[in-house]
């Protein structure tokens, strides 16, 4: 296609005198440049294409260069990402060295704030808001939020202390009923209830006139008015209480239709000065303008690549995600008690199949994963044995929770940690490295770090069935490098015994946990072609890491422990920390992430990156045996 309207030199002057239909021809460029893109990339396809409205509506009402806008998850910000300097080189999209998924504030001077993680939007804007009140700065301060990331208690303290505040700020909320999969909860129910109550929208176009008529500066006394006329509409056509926003102190102003440019553009014009908080409800169609995306949008949330004349294809092949639902289907067959836990992830982990054969036993509590731990904890000293199934990365959240609600208490939780270790295109912000070190340092949780799919059933059926505390079970995104085998211990004490995977000799010791052992033991037979002959140890269980039954497995001085994990607080240091008095002639040195910031890439770049892919391995150890 050839592009009329984008490019890298987008100013704010030339993208506010734009007529409507240079705004149609600009969106479809928008979209065609999205798809074509992410068909080839991979990435979050079905927010963006709901988004591209609305963000050229934003584009077209403020100036980039120095209004602060602010993207909740920030998968959704292609579209501001093609207008703001970066569309020669979004074909990068998602690649080593090249346009991250998500705003970076080191990539352009024009994102105002690094997104990733869910409902953090408001907080992140009302910062910025309050400092420009502070500096007496006049820029708009503008967030975008999903209604899947208002189920986020974050999106509710923002809120409520936005309200409070007073400031002048819009946040906009952009309801397309979905998170991944379709959106849950009390929230959900009552934004539902707002954008179907039609006369409704008589008073909004009420309030629209008369908003338009008295701009550009409206005062407090007069929001006060507005809200006062707004809610006597309101009452004498649908008998409503007022809107729970207004009631929090925002000026709820909607719903408006998030696929027509114009009328966007009309509502943002009419409430940008306004000065008070402002909640500007918009309502798109995640995935539109691509058909495939608009039917399964669930599917089409993020992608690999795919033929975009075909659709995403699914693919049959194992993955830990899947061998996790199988092993939660098996456990949960077994026992009764046993519950599974969600956040907003059911699809995403796998716990969907769960959810299915057993939906009475099965909760989704929205992206909230304080509340899910906190609540699995509630029904741990209830006699049930909660799964709560997490990406590593987001429950970085719910870590005083986990201490506090689960671990001090020594319940009966067991954690399925997924996405641990390095994830690829999605990259620093979605990367599981912190795991080990937060899950180690909690009193009475056990760690389990399985390295194929058979070790990740027997850890779930020891966790469910064999553990009375917390277990958490850590394991990486996609598939296995390992074949396929039967059971290779007789039994779980076998299993969380440390085992010898490699044996070419007793020069030195690789000690790893989890799927990193596959390029450990790639290492060992390329150290032994290079005349370097040692064994590789791997351990399921981290913590308590079984130090002693080690050391019985080697007489080797030299010990390499590698992990995929930050160096701070894991494996190796604490492998350090447990033998450097008893056994001070064991020389330990640590192989682990050094630099969290590790960006976007392939997994295997990233682990290349990080100096763990096996040459690496095999070179490091060489350097260090010949110093
Ligand atoms: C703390 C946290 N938990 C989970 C996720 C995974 N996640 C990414 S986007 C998303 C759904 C967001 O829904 P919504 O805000 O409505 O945006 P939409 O994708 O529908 O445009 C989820 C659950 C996340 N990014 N952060």
């Amino acid at each position: 296609m050839e592009y009329r309207y984008l490019n890298d030199d987008l100013t704010p002057d030339y993208l506010h005198t734009l007529t409507p239909s240079d705004r149609q021809a600009l969106c479809k460029e928008l979209r065609e440049k999205i798809i074509s893109t992410v068909s080839k990339n991979g990435g979050h396809l079905a927010s963006n294409l709901g988004a591209v409205e609305l963000t050229v509506a934003l584009m077209s009402v403020f100036d980039y260069t120095k209004d602060k806008i602010v993207f909740d998850v920030g998968h959704q910000s292609y579209s501001y990402k093609l207008m703001t300097g970066r569309f020669s080189r979004f074909d990068t999209l998602r690649q080593e060295g090249g346009i991250s998924g998500f705003p970076r504030r080191s990539e352009s001077p024009y994102d105002s704030f690094d997104t990733g993680h869910s409902s953090t939007s408001v907080s992140a804007a009302l910062g910025m808001a309050r400092a420009r009140d502070l500096s007496g700065g006049d820029e708009y301060v503008i967030a975008v939020i999903g209604d899947g990331a208002m189920t986020g208690g974050l999106a509710y303290e923002a809120i409520n202390d936005l309200g409070h505040s007073g400031t002048k700020m819009i946040v906009i909320l952009n309801d397309n009923e979905m998170s991944i999969d379709k959106n849950v909860g009390g929230m959900s129910k009552y934004l539902k209830n707002l954008r179907i109550s039609s006369g409704y929208i008589s008073a909004k176009r009420t309030t629209e006139n008369f908003l338009a008529k008295n701009l550009p500066i409206i005062g407090k006394p007069i929001v006060k008015i507005i809200l006062a006329i707004k809610n006597f509409f309101r009452f004498l056509i649908n008998k409503q209480v007022p809107s729970m926003f207004e009631d929090l102190g925002l000026l709820y102003y909607g719903p408006i239709d998030g696929h027509d440019t114009e009328a966007l553009i009309r509502a943002l014009g009419a409430v940008k000065d306004l000065r008070h908080p402002v909640l500007l409800h918009v309502c798109t169609k995640k995935g539109k303008g691509y058909s495939f995306a608009e039917n399964e949008p669930s599917s089409y949330h993020g992608v690999g690549p795919f033929d975009r004349e075909v659709g995403v294809c699914k693919s049959n092949k194992l993955t830990y995600t899947g061998a996790f639902s199988g092993a939660m289907l098996d456990v949960a067959a077994r026992n009764k008690k046993v519950v599974g836990i969600s956040a907003a992830m059911a699809q995403g982990t796998g716990m969907d199949k769960f959810a299915n054969k057993y939906p009475t036993r099965f909760f989704d509590c929205g992206i909230a994963e304080e509340h899910a731990v906190t609540m699995a904890g509630g029904l741990a000293v209830s006699g049930y044995i909660p799964v709560v199934a997490i990406y590593s990365s987001f429950l970085q959240r719910a870590y005083d929770e986990i201490i506090h609600d689960v671990c001090f208490m020594n319940n009966h939780v067991v954690f399925a940690v997924d996405r641990s270790g390095f994830v690829g295109n999605d990259g620093h912000t979605h990367n599981g490295l912190y795991d080990i070190t937060y899950l180690n340092s909690v009193p009475n949780m056990k760690l389990l770090s399985p390295r194929d799919y058979t070790e990740l059933r027997m850890c779930m059926d020891h966790a469910v069935n064999e553990c009375d505390g917390p277990c958490a079970i850590r394991y990486p995104r996609g598939s296995s490098p390992y074949e396929e085998r039967g059971p290779l211990y007789k039994d779980k004490v076998e299993l969380l015994r440390p085992h010898i995977l490699s044996d070419e000799g007793d020069g030195f010791v690789i000690l790893s946990c989890g799927t990193i052992g596959y390029q450990c033991d790639k290492a060992i037979t390329l150290l032994k072609t290079r005349g370097f002959n040692g064994k590789h140890i791997s351990v399921t269980q981290v913590n308590p890491l079984p130090v002693d039954e080690i050391l019985a497995l080697t007489k080797a001085n030299k010990i390499y422990t590698v992990e995929e994990g930050v160096v701070s607080g894991g494996m190796g240091e604490m492998f350090c920390n447990l033998v450097s008095s008893s056994h001070p002639q064991i020389n330990v040195k640590v192989f682990a992430v050094e630099d969290p910031m590790i960006r976007a890439g392939s997994v295997d770049q990233q682990l290349k990156k990080a100096g763990l892919d096996a040459e690496s391995i095999t070179s490091r150890i060489i350097e260090d045996l010949k110093s």
